[in-house]
């Protein structure tokens, strides 16, 4: 089976690449010649997968699917949430965003906080979400180099380091989009 996930963030299909293994074949919106990218524009992580995966649909009628994640903090009332790729600027600047969080939560003793994905499919047309949340705090400092955006400042329930010093099996087998994709991959194989 062929499906294309509509992302433009290349550690994100390496991800799920990982989860899906060869149970189905991943398309990359490159490899569909889509390079511009998706209007983000919903006030909820649902919303923006939602037109994600529409925009796609519309443009190849091809079976697919979209992830939004945010990060949402709790003593910021769910904050950075939908808006965590532009937190600190309008474009797409992770130091950036880190910093911010770090200078928000200064003093701050509650740190608990949760990465949350909804992925939508369109699959022969008809939609579906499914969801991927895991609990965890913001560290006070950074560390690990591994993942992307904001691992190197979440430590998950039950560990002592950041998803940054994680391998990626480790990230995936825990983490909220590894949660997400493992719903839509058991859903594809029941079909
Ligand atoms: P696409 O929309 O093309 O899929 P994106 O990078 O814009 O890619 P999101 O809108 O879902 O992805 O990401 C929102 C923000 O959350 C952005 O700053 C990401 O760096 C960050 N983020 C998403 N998944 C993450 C993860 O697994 N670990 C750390 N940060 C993550």
């Amino acid at each position: 089976m062929k499906i294309v996930f509509a992302t433009n963030n290349a550690h994100k299909l390496d991800e799920v690449r990982q989860v899906v293994g060869d149970k189905f074949a991943l398309v990359s919106l490159r490899e569909c010649g889509i390079v511009e990218d998706i209007p983000e524009n919903e006030p909820t992580l649902e919303g923006n997968a939602l037109a994600k995966a529409r925009y796609i649909y519309e443009r190849t009628g091809a079976d697919c699917f979209a992830d939004d994640t945010g990060l949402e903090v709790d003593a910021l009332g769910g904050e950075p949430g939908v808006r965590s790729a532009r937190y600190a600027t309008d474009g797409h600047d992770d130091e950036a965003n880190k910093r911010l969080l770090l200078e928000r939560l200064q003093g701050v003793e509650n740190r608990a906080a949760q990465f949350r994905t909804a992925v939508a499919l369109i699959m022969g047309g008809k939609e579906y979400l499914f969801e991927g949340i895991v609990r965890g705090r913001i560290a006070t400092e950074q560390h690990g180099e591994g993942g992307f955006g904001y691992d190197p400042l979440f430590v998950p329930e039950g560990y002592d380091r950041t998803f940054a010093q994680m391998s990626a099996e480790e990230k995936n087998a825990i983490s909220h989009r590894g949660r997400a994709v493992r719903k839509l991959a058991e859903f594809l194989q029941n079909l």
